[in-house]
């Protein structure tokens, strides 16, 4: 049902709405539209709709409209040139709900941390950025707690045209699929394979690879600190990093550890992968200006080139990274760029201006400045062998040309590729932008939720039942909340307000996936299905997870870790023959998702 709320089509003009604005702004009502105008110059306005709706906490609403834009500026910094439609939550006093918990009790989250308290209530917000001609755009939401009244607004500043018409508030659009559970038959239990005390160097940013060759996996554990901070972001660099064996003992440690260096709220520039093809792995980081490849068994460095020049990009999303004359490092993504059937090559960036491709002998190759992904998207798209990369406003290919190019709202967190009927899409999280599903051939949107924040996605076999992989999403601040969505971007389940997890573990070896909590495995309809047995929740942190396969058959194990302990979890029964393996790109680890399982067994 439609709520019938007075003049949301503006066919009677303003009535019913309330207008402000600052700086050069006018609002019209275009007739040959028959929509809203608004257009604007160094401005900022809003326009509210007068009637307070009355609702009910826990009713599911759908906010929808007609948009065209006319932004065409990038620059971004601090607030892009935007407009945005958004239904507030008000309480009985008439002030913003804000979404705040007892304690963090949920699974693992899309960002690195756990906050009891994550701002008012924002998941209905549409934000809309670039040129785009006449789209149909809704959020979907949930009424939080302690909200007894929804007002609609729009609003939007900087410089450029907005045009809307059409706006609807309606009942939910989205069903939980009936059953709700998935695979949960056959799971067997947990138990501890390994807990490893960790020393003073535990660090929230764990990496994991065979440093020795010899089969099974040890634990690098890289600390940071702030070395700067410029009014919109603070700088960090890797202060210590500690490789340690399966039992815990340290086999080389650089820098110096401190406890207090544990926490990180981003990537931090460090890998681990055979980059030069010897049998043995790695560790490619950034410390002191310097991006280094160390023998993964001693740390001694075996090749080593100074970080590149810090430039000033674009400055899209906050600001020019250049408080040193070179950059720190943020994030580093191996891929075979070449073709060569191996990942010798090294994806660098800044935080969020500026990416590098190297060789595995660190010789530069190509550069680009954009509005960048936390950590890019590395796939081969267009099957020729070589390596693209999603750099998050675009498509550049192995060579480093851009493909195309996008102009959405805010930036990219997250972002998992797939093949849906022969045609390539490509799934991002956008941040307040919203979740988008393009053709990664051309870049053309062609489904869109706004949902929240949009975070963390991973694309996995989470119902063996569905058919199909499916995209497992959440969204974080203003709002925690869990989406499902099947390959053609239809939204399949939502867990509203509680996150379980997104980090794809092959538990069963049945061909389906759940997914990692530091509590347990969760499905992907929210159910917990395999509960760890003493689980590590008591970090001052909180507890991160990662899939790994360590011991035993194929079948993946979990980490658990905070500050005290790496927990070790393995499946309680052991099985023999045909077993699930998909092939995932798990060493490119970070904290943003972008995790792709492509089915596979052990025997094919
Ligand atoms: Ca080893
Ligand atoms: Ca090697
Ligand atoms: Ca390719
Ligand atoms: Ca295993």
């Amino acid at each position: 049902m439609a709520i019938r709320t007075h003049n949301l089509d503006f066919t009677q003009g303003f009535l019913h709405w309330r207008v402000s604005r600052e700086g050069e702004v006018r609002f019209d009502i275009d007739e040959k539209e028959k929509a809203l105008r608004v257009a604007f110059d160094k401005g900022t306005w809003s326009i509210t709709h007068k009637s307070l709706i009355p609702v009910k906490m826990g009713e599911l609403y759908e906010l929808s409209a007609e948009v065209r834009c006319r932004f065409a500026n990038r620059d971004s910094v601090p607030h892009p040139n935007h407009a945005s439609i958004a239904a507030e939550m008000l309480d009985g006093e008439l002030k913003p709900v804000q979404v705040r918990f007892e304690k963090w009790s949920f699974g693992d989250p899309g960002e690195p941390f756990m906050l009891t308290n994550v701002g008012d209530w924002k998941c209905s917000e549409i934000n809309l950025c670039g040129i785009s001609d006449w789209r149909n755009v809704f959020s979907f939401f949930k009424i939080p707690g302690e909200t007894r009244f929804m007002r609609l607004s729009l609003s939007g500043r900087g410089s450029g045209e907005f045009l809307a018409r059409n706006l609807g508030i309606g009942s939910k659009i989205v069903k939980a699929p009936p059953n709700g559970r998935a695979h949960a038959r056959s799971a067997p239990g947990a138990r501890t394979c390994k807990k490893i005390a960790l020393g003073d160097y535990a660090a929230k940013v764990i990496r994991i690879g065979d440093l020795d060759g010899e089969g099974r996996p040890e634990y690098v554990f890289a600390q940071n600190e702030i070395v700067g901070s410029t009014s919109f972001e603070d700088y960090r660099q890797i202060s210590c990093l500690t490789a340690i064996d399966d039992g815990g003992q340290i086999l080389w440690q650089v820098g110096d550890p401190e406890i207090e260096n544990y926490n990180v709220t981003s990537d931090l520039p460090v890998a681990v992968l055979d980059i030069n093809g010897d049998g043995n792995d790695e560790v490619v980081c950034c410390m002191n200006f310097k991006l280094q490849i160390r023998e993964g068994i001693t740390g001694k460095v075996l090749r080593s080139a100074a970080t590149p020049q810090s430039k000033r990009g674009g400055g899209f999303i906050i600001g020019h990274e250049t408080l040193f004359s070179h950059i720190l490092g943020d994030c580093i993504t191996f891929c075979d760029l070449k073709g060569s059937g191996r990942n010798g090559n090294i994806i660098l960036k800044d935080r969020y201006n500026y990416l590098w491709s190297y060789t595995s002998d660190l010789e530069q190759l190509w550069s680009y400045s954009g509005k960048l992904a936390h950590s890019p998207l590395v796939w081969d798209f267009d099957d020729d062998g070589r390596d693209e990369v999603f750099a998050g406003d675009a498509l550049l290919d192995d060579d480093g040309k851009v493909l195309w190019r996008l102009d959405l709202f805010d930036h990219c967190d997250s972002a998992v590729f797939y093949k849906q009927g022969g045609r390539p899409i490509l799934c991002i999280a956008n941040q307040n932008g919203g979740f988008y599903f393009l053709d990664a051939t051309t870049g053309e949107i062609t489904r869109e939720w706004h949902l929240g924040h949009a975070q963390v996605l991973s694309l996995g076999n989470y119902d063996a039942d569905a058919g199909s992989r499916l995209i497992c999403a959440q969204t974080y601040w203003g709002g925690i909340n869990q989406f499902l969505f099947n390959l053609n971007g239809d939204i399949i389940f939502t867990g509203f307000e509680e996150v379980y997890g997104w980090v794809p573990v092959n538990w069963t070896g049945d061909g389906s996936e759940l997914l990692a909590a530091p509590k347990g495995l969760f499905d992907c309809y929210g159910n917990m299905i395999v509960e760890f047995p003493d689980p590590s929740i008591k970090g001052r942190w909180g507890a991160k997870v990662y899939a790994w396969d360590i011991c035993g058959d194929v079948r993946d194990e979990v980490l658990v870790w905070d500050e005290k302990h790496l927990t070790i979890y393995t499946q309680a029964d052991e099985i023999k023959g045909r077993i699930y393996k998909p092939h995932r790109r798990l060493y490119n680890q970070t904290f943003y998702g972008n995790i792709i399982s492509e089915p596979g067994w052990n025997e094919d």
